[in-house]
């Protein structure tokens, strides 16, 4: 008998995503494949990570966006989606995993798994999706490859993977190279082993192409040139260019439309298609509105497919209209339209942040996964020319029943034995639990605490200092507990401006006694801003533009510069960690300036 609906294997595709903590080497090895497939010329210089394609991602050398992109291997389409590794960005992941059979777990040789490794990984295995895991970075010279592996293996089983999916195969690469081997003794000088693997491995897509069409909506991207485009999985049925289709909105209405514009990844081009079948991963241009968790489907009987469920966010910023005296002064977008605007679109794309009104209405509330999320969500704001102020990150707390949740964080740190006790006194300030310590006999111990992620703000910096930058820290949402009472923030107070006008380096210089300068002389300040860090807890209001010319004080210019300590200035992640509740942040395309609330002196 001829089953009803026949589900047809599409053996000319493979649709895989790079998953792995931050940093294991995620983009690198997509480089190696795109060389590799013979898409560029051997004389075609490819830059490096070339999927890190926008400005934040370029300078800070991590992956924000999940990315798409597909090469060929023996006939085979291989679609990829490279996402992103830090756990802020979480989102990403879960996102591109709805359009991936399966996936390719990179863990670095050295550092083996860390929280993101175990997060992604977790997302995977509920998929149902089929693992290659990838040893990275076996040229390290403190790889500890074999150990690596078993706590790989360790972790599956912690995760409860099913029998099947602890089968995976395991490659080793120094993706920088573009080497791949299946075994350390293995010859090979090129990645055809994980080519070879993927085809073997990853299952290839089924659907049945004459049944309703359904096309999931996963992603978005944008094109000067062609506006808006939807990257899609087809799951079931064909879609034609020009045919008449139906798009199942998120509040479940239907808008009509045609397809105009449909394109499949080859490389970092667009290939023009005409049409495409279950499996395929294309992109449509040319659809009005369309988002990420939509379907498109036949108008006639529209079979939406299940929304896209992804984590909640867990901190919150409330961003307003900038109300300084220097607002306006060099933004282009500053009313409370364009905040709401801007906002709005950056939902469309980013489907882990949400938006809610304020308590006032030129206020808004803005959720996401971390303070690197909003960090780069401001960022990007003020480079397009926007200009507003935003208080300090504040965490979701949940209720139940009538206890207050909070959530909470598992905190891996890595630090040389020595810092041993900072560390421990740190986390315990913050409510850190100490859950595990691995000495790996390095002279380096792996710690592991369940802290409050509102204890986590400024942690970094603070341990960075105190160990000298050897400390690592990773951390992942764990879970919600009950509230964990306080936890002493910031012991030191603000040095504020009591007036407006230049900072002096005169005053500079009287001041910095008393604590650390965030402004350099020449800069413009007002009544309320802060322009330093005061060494005791409470604030004091100081005159940073007093101008007096005392000879003693600095017989000449160039004296003056020698007697300044550098002022501190502070960048965006900084400023979050740094302002207090009765203080805000005031974000321009030119500066990032923190002030009180509450301006006038004699208000406070
Ligand atoms: N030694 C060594 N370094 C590597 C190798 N592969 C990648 N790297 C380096 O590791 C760093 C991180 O590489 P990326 O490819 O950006 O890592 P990623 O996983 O994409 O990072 P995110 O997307 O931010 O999570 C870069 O400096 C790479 O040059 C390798 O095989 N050996
Ligand atoms: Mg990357």
């Amino acid at each position: 008998m001829i089953p009803q609906t026949q589900r047809t294997r599409n053996d000319g595709i493979r649709n895989v995503a790079i998953i792995a903590h931050v940093d294991h080497g995620k983009t690198t090895l997509v480089d190696g494949m795109l060389r590799q497939s013979g898409i560029f010329h051997e004389h075609e210089a490819l830059v490096e990570r070339v999927m890190d394609s926008n400005e934040l991602e370029r300078e800070r050398g991590i992956t924000i966006l999940a990315k798409t992109t597909g090469v060929r291997y023996r006939g085979v389409k291989i679609n990829i989606v490279d996402t992103p590794g830090h756990s802020d960005f979480g989102g990403e992941v879960e996102r591109a995993l709805t359009i991936v059979d399966g996936v390719i777990l990179v863990v670095d040789a050295s550092e083996g798994p860390l929280p993101q490794t175990r997060y992604v990984l977790m997302k995977a295995l509920e998929a149902k999706l089929v693992p290659i895991l990838v040893i990275n970075k076996i040229d390290r010279p403190d790889a500890r490859i074999q150990e690596v592996l078993n706590e790989v293996y360790d972790l599956f089983i912690d995760l409860d993977a099913a029998e099947d999916q602890l089968d995976f195969p395991v490659i080793y690469t120094i993706a920088r190279d573009g080497v791949a081997k299946t075994s350390l003794d293995d010859a090979s000088t090129n990645l055809r082993p994980l080519f070879e693997a993927i085809l073997e491995r990853i299952p290839a897509p089924v659907g049945d192409p004459d049944d309703t069409l359904q096309v999931l909506v996963a992603n978005l991207d944008y094109s000067d040139y062609l506006g808006r485009l939807g990257i899609c999985r087809i799951v079931s049925g064909r879609l034609r260019l020009g045919d008449e289709i139906g798009i199942v909105k998120l509040d479940g209405s239907l808008q009509r439309t045609k397809i105009t514009k449909l394109y499949s990844f080859e490389g970092l081009s667009r290939i023009d298609e005409t049409v495409g079948m279950p499996g395929d991963v294309l992109a449509i241009a040319g659809v009005e509105g369309i988002t990420i968790g939509e379907t498109i489907t036949d108008p006639d009987s529209p079979r939406p497919l299940p929304p896209i469920q992804i984590d909640e966010p867990t901190i919150s910023m409330l961003f307003m209209v900038n109300t300084s005296p220097f607002s306006g002064k060099d933004g282009s977008y500053v009313t409370s339209r364009h905040l709401r605007e801007r906002l709005e679109k950056e939902l469309l794309t980013n489907v882990s942040i949400r938006v809610e009104p304020g308590e006032r209405p030129d206020s808004f509330k803005v959720m996401g996964r971390g303070e690197l999320q909003l960090a780069i969500l401001m960022e990007s704001m003020r480079r397009e020319g926007y200009e507003f102020a935003a208080a300090k990150p504040e965490i979701l707390t949940r209720t139940a029943g009538d206890v207050i949740l909070e959530p909470i964080e598992l905190l891996v740190v890595d630090c040389p034995e020595s810092y041993l006790g900072v560390i421990m006194e740190q986390l315990g300030i913050r409510k850190g639990k100490l859950t595990k310590m691995i000495n790996h006999g390095s002279g380096r111990v792996r710690i592991e605490f369940h802290v409050p992620t509102r204890g986590l703000i400024g942690l970094r910096s603070e341990l960075l200092t105190d160990t000298r930058g050897t400390a690592i820290l990773n951390s992942l949402f764990h879970g919600y507990s009950p509230w964990q009472g306080e936890i002493p923030m910031r012991s030191t107070g603000s040095l504020v401006s009591d007036r407006a006008g230049r900072v002096t380096g005169y005053a500079v210089f009287n001041l910095q006694e008393r604590g650390v300068i965030f402004v350099t002389p020449g800069t413009d300040v007002y009544e309320g801003m802060i322009i330093g860090e005061n060494a005791r807890p409470q604030d004091i209001d100081v005159n940073i533009v007093r101008d007096k010319r005392l000879t003693n004080i600095r017989a000449s210019t160039s004296d003056e510069a020698i007697r300044l300590i550098p002022p501190r200035i502070l960048n965006l992640e900084q400023a979050m960690e740094f302002i207090r509740d009765d203080e805000l942040m005031e974000v321009t395309p030119s500066s990032i300036r923190m002030r009180k609330k509450i301006l006038a002196a004699n208000q406070r």
